[in-house]
């Protein structure tokens, strides 16, 4: 006896355990992580070739823009109405956000019921099967007694690949999973759904949003968890989403935050891509499939193909005599005869053994023991490959977020549902497991969404809700900076009336219109070594102006720049002189010409009274400088005597000028034509060769002069008063010059920064923005910097560098919040070059009349940082001095070494004519 049990015992180990015969029969389902990791690698190709413009209509991946921008971010409130519609289940809902008194807050309640649908309206006409959905809507309403009145958002969750232009439409590409309904591909879904609405009549609807279930999935987990970023359905069908950047979205315009992505992954291998991985019993799933040659990668995987590709392989094996000794029966012949229900319950822990057995009996099969392990390990080959296709899917996904993000390890949650993964009692474990071996640097999470996708789906609703209301209270608040044409005109006019005015000799006039005693533009002979002092807005530059005949270049120049501490600005007189003195001593010393005795051009980017080249009386401080006893002074007196207290070396001062005219002078050198000078810096002024008959405060009648209009001071007699807004008198009120300087405080690179955190303060405060959190930061004084909304605004990858920017500020934001930032700051920009451009327009069209001439071609010499750095500025104004002066043709030369060589050049004017 006992030699019988030995005998079998060995013949039995001697036979081949099940298992491995069923290994080798689907070796080639069996992946190891090199073809997983090749798999992935397909992935992300295929997925770069769908977003971008080019490759997408031949893509079989269609990375569909969504149009769903931010995750949720707890703000979201409301009651909305949801169809959950294209997964196993049809459901009705009403979900409440944060609403209603019954919840814990800030949670979210859900009254759902399902309805079933029909198989015929499956493969009926389109319409039918919408109106089979909004009379379940209309049943549920009256079920739970909703009012029909009301009008009610709706959320609609559509399970189906749609090409999206906005939240609320999208085109049906094509049906999947056992939907074949007729009529609806290409149409707008959200349409078909209002127009049932309409047809079943009774309730009023409002479709806000339309979201594919993988987005709503990613939304429910995402209300719980912040890192939820992706979104995955592993059901009847599979696919799966993720949040992408924007700028990698060429469906979509503008490259600023993110957009979710539905990549519609059930289609990778349409295009052959995976054939090396397709086994025979795909491709007899596919061709009994009502979508021949479609959704390769969903059929390897998802819950409507699993149990169909176990029953081929075990009819398969069945055939080949390695199961059931070759005995088949009718059923196990029968397509559908083994779901993935089936799938799951063979792979249960305890019971999987038994329940093969109890499924192969049902299919009228007698299996031996060896036939349900043999069976169970095809169930588990099978489902096992799904689960590695899925992790290969997710792997490329967060591989291309972690990229993005320019991470070298990622913490992110997946959001996921689907029957498969909720029932398969292994396929989550096993997922996971491969998920983190394919990613071992990312750290990833996976959230099953307990309640559906409807929740996510609402919030979306509620997302699209508050993202609208709040674009409307955005644009209200930069509306008042946004300048219609007409307005401009207006501008245009008082800044023509305030020349004229200033040119008068008496009354007031808030331009004030500055003779600068400079008659002519360099002619070119100018000869000779000069130094040239400039104190500007921001620092104080010493420069040695050399011009040679000899020279190629015919200038050289040396320089150095030197700051100018708050405290000297705001010292005494005799303090700043002094460190004026103190920095020339410092520079000639540099240069080794303490000993020449230098012929000086001194700019002084002040208003000055001049009654002569080499002096000039400081009419006022402008741009955050305050030294006292210097207003009703002569400048030129008052570094005369520093340089004497210094008693290191000595100067020739000049000559005088301001910024303007030192700008023009040096651009004229170069262009001829160049008649005006602007600044736009940290202030902003222009100058121009005026004729002379036309200024009442010089006797003389014949020729030019230029003037330093000091156009900055529009305004400063309320002649501003209808554009200048709240924030603007904000500014005003904190500057160190309340009152004046008002055209100055709304274009100058001083004041844009402060505008801007003024409007960013009163968004914060009305909660549109940084969660309604006003810091600190957010309420000090010259934080954002005028520099920043040069950086924020450039083109291309601005978003990232306002978030570090607002980082730095210690401003915690969001992708929205850097969006509306960037708007706020482009709205200020914007206006401040338009009124720069109005300003402009109103200077040539008056010299193109002072010359009599129908059409003037002119040149201005620029000048300041906000002209040179910010990347738009300079084009805008551009734009609107041709806009409202188009009769004058402008060329803008931006100046190269800055107005020292033309300070350098009148001095040298101002010498020879000394001499003479
Ligand atoms: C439950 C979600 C629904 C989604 C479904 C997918 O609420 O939006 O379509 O999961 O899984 P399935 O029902 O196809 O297994
Ligand atoms: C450079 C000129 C200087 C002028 C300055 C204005 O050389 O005279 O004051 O530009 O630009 P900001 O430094 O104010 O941007
Ligand atoms: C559809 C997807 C959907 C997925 C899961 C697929 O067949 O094409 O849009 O997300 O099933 O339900
Ligand atoms: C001053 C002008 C100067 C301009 C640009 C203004 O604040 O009043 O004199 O030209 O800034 O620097």
């Amino acid at each position: 006896m006992l030699a019988v049990h030995l005998v079998s015992f060995f013949f039995t180990k001697l036979q081949e355990d099940p298992t491995k015969k069923v290994d080798r029969f689907l070796h080639a389902m069996r992946l190891h992580d090199d073809q997983l990791n090749d798999i992935s690698a397909r992935f992300q190709a295929e997925m770069k070739k769908g977003l971008s413009a080019e490759s997408n209509a031949a893509a079989a991946v269609k990375m569909l823009p969504t149009h769903v921008r931010s995750t949720p971010d707890g703000s979201e409130k409301g009651q909305f109405m949801a169809l959950d519609f294209g997964g196993s289940k049809f459901k009705v809902l009403q979900v409440k956000v944060r609403e209603g008194m019954g919840i814990r807050k800030g949670g979210v309640e859900m009254d759902e019921k399902t309805y079933r649908i029909p198989k015929e309206l499956l493969t009926g006409r389109g319409t039918e099967l919408f109106d089979h959905v909004t009379e379940s809507l209309k049943d549920f309403l009256h079920e739970r007694n909703i009012s029909l009145e009301k009008k009610h958002p709706l959320a609609f969750t559509f399970s189906f690949p749609c090409e999206q232009t906005a939240l609320n439409r999208g085109l049906l590409l094509s049906w999947s999973k056992n939907f074949r309904a007729r009529g609806l591909q290409g149409k707008d879904v959200v349409q078909v759904l209002r127009d049932s609405i309409d047809r079943t009549g009774g309730m009023d609807m409002e479709v806000l949003a339309m979201v594919n279930d993988t987005v709503a999935t990613m939304m429910t987990c995402g209300f719980d968890d912040q890192y939820c970023q992706a979104g995955l359905i592993i059901g009847t069908g599979t696919n799966a989403c993720y949040m992408e950047e924007l700028r990698h979205v060429d469906l979509v315009e503008g490259d600023e935050g993110r957009m979710c992505v539905n990549t519609e992954w059930g289609a990778f291998g349409d295009d052959g891509a995976l054939d090396d991985f397709i086994t025979e019993f795909d491709r007899d799933v596919d061709a009994a499939s009502n979508n021949p040659g479609k959704q390769i990668f969903e059929k390897m995987i998802s819950g409507m193909y699993l149990g169909e590709l176990v029953r081929l392989v075990v009819l398969k094996m069945a055939k080949v005599g390695k199961l059931f000794d070759g005995r088949v029966s009718d059923a196990l012949r029968t397509k559908g005869k083994i779901t993935t229900a089936h799938v799951a319950a063979m792979e249960e822990y305890k019971n999987g053994l038994k329940n093969t057995r109890t499924i192969l009996e049902e299919l009228d099969l007698s299996p031996s023991d060896d036939d349900c392990i043999a069976v169970q390990h095809i169930s588990t080959i099978v489902s096992f490959r799904s689960s590695n296709l899925v992790a290969a899917g997710l792997a490329a996904i967060l591989t291309r977020i972690k990229h993005n993000r320019n991470r070298r390890a990622l913490r992110i949650t997946v959001g996921v549902d689907g029957t498969v993964y909720k029932t398969h009692p292994q396929y989550p474990k096993r997922l996971h497991k491969v998920v983190r071996r394919l990613l071992p640097d990312c750290h990833v999470r996976f959230a099953l969404s307990d309640s559906g996708s409807s929740k996510g789906a609402a919030l979306v609703t509620a997302v699209a809700q508050r993202l609208a209301s709040r674009k409307r209270q955005v644009d209200e608040t930069l509306s008042s900076f946004k300048l219609s044409q007409e307005q401009l005109q207006l501008v245009k006019a008082r800044m023509r009336a305030g020349l004229e005015a200033g040119l008068k000799s008496k009354g007031p006039s808030a331009i004030k219109m500055l003779p600068s005693f400079v008659y002519h533009t360099p002619d070119g002979t100018e000869n000779g070594k000069y130094l040239a002092l400039d104190l500007g807005g921001t620092n104080f530059r010493a420069m040695l102006v050399n011009f040679k005949k000899s020279l190629q270049q015919n200038v050289r120049l040396y320089h150095k720049i030197y700051t100018i501490p708050l405290e000297i600005m705001q010292g005494t007189g005799e303090e700043l002189f002094d460190h004026l003195a103190q920095c020339i001593g410092d520079f000639l010393d540099y240069m080794g010409m303490k000993n020449a005795r230098l012929p000086a051009g001194f700019t002084f980017s002040f208003p000055c009274e001049q009654t002569a080249i080499d002096t000039g009386t400081l009419v006022s401080w402008t741009k955050g400088f305050k030294a006292t006893n210097c207003e009703g002074h002569d400048v030129v007196s008052m570094l005369r005597e520093a340089i004497k207290r210094r008693n290191e070396f000595e100067l020739d001062i000049a000559a005088v000028v301001n910024d303007t005219v030192g700008t023009m002078m040096s651009c004229a050198y170069e262009d001829p034509q160049c008649e005006i000078g602007l600044i736009a810096g940290t202030g902003t002024n222009v100058c121009y060769m005026e004729e002379v008959k036309n200024i009442e405060k010089t006797e003389l009648q014949k020729g030019k002069m230029c003037v330093n209009t000091e156009w900055g001071g529009l305004g400063d007699d309320g002649s501003l008063d209808d554009i200048i807004t709240p924030y603007d008198t904000e500014v005003d009120q904190n500057s160190v010059n309340p009152g004046k300087q008002r055209f100055e405080k709304l274009t100058s690179g001083m004041y844009l920064g402060e505008i801007v955190r003024q409007v960013l303060l009163d968004l914060t405060r009305g909660g549109l923005l940084f969660r309604g959190h006003v810091t600190e930061t957010l309420k000090t004084p010259g934080i954002f910097q005028t520099k920043y909304l040069s950086q924020i605004e450039s083109d291309r990858l601005a978003l990232l560098q306002v978030r570090s920017i607002l980082q730095q500020l210690g401003l915690n934001s969001n992708c929205d919040d850097s969006i509306i930032v960037k708007e706020v700051c482009g709205a200020v920009s914007r206006r401040a070059a338009q009124l720069c451009g109005a300003g402009m327009a109103a200077v040539v069209d008056k010299i193109r009349e002072n010359r009599g001439l129908d059409h003037l071609n002119i040149t201005v010499g620029v000048d300041g940082a906000l002209y040179k750095l910010h990347p738009h500025f300079s084009g805008v104004l551009q734009k609107t001095t041709k806009a409202l002066a188009p009769r004058c043709d402008v060329t803008f030369l931006p100046s190269e070494e800055g107005s020292g060589k033309g300070a350098a050049l009148i001095t040298a004017v101002a010498r020879k004519k000394k001499e003479i």
